[in-house]
């Protein structure tokens, strides 16, 4: 397997795992730096920025701030619900 499907297949399965591990939850707002659609910024989001780091060989300083400014912010409809 190639670095390219490696990490396609990375991405893949980190997407998944996101999705499963939080289930599928409502957000109250969209967050551009919510890579995995769970409705909150954190280490997750940050990995899957990573591994596009890797794959595409530079990262955007715009998508940086973006995340930092946006770290640790949860949009679900429940607030209980963030940081189980
Ligand atoms: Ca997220």
């Amino acid at each position: 397997m190639g670095f390219r499907k490696f990490y396609i297949a990375l991405f893949c399965a980190i997407l998944l795992l996101g999705f499963f591990a939080e289930g599928v939850s409502s957000c109250t707002a969209p967050l551009a730096s919510d890579l995995n659609d769970d409705c909150k910024v954190d280490f997750r989001d940050f990995a899957i920025m990573a591994s596009l780091f890797d794959y595409m060989g530079e990262i955007y300083l715009r998508d940086l701030a973006n995340l930092a400014e946006e770290w640790l912010n949860c949009t679900m409809e429940d607030q209980a619900d963030c940081w189980k």
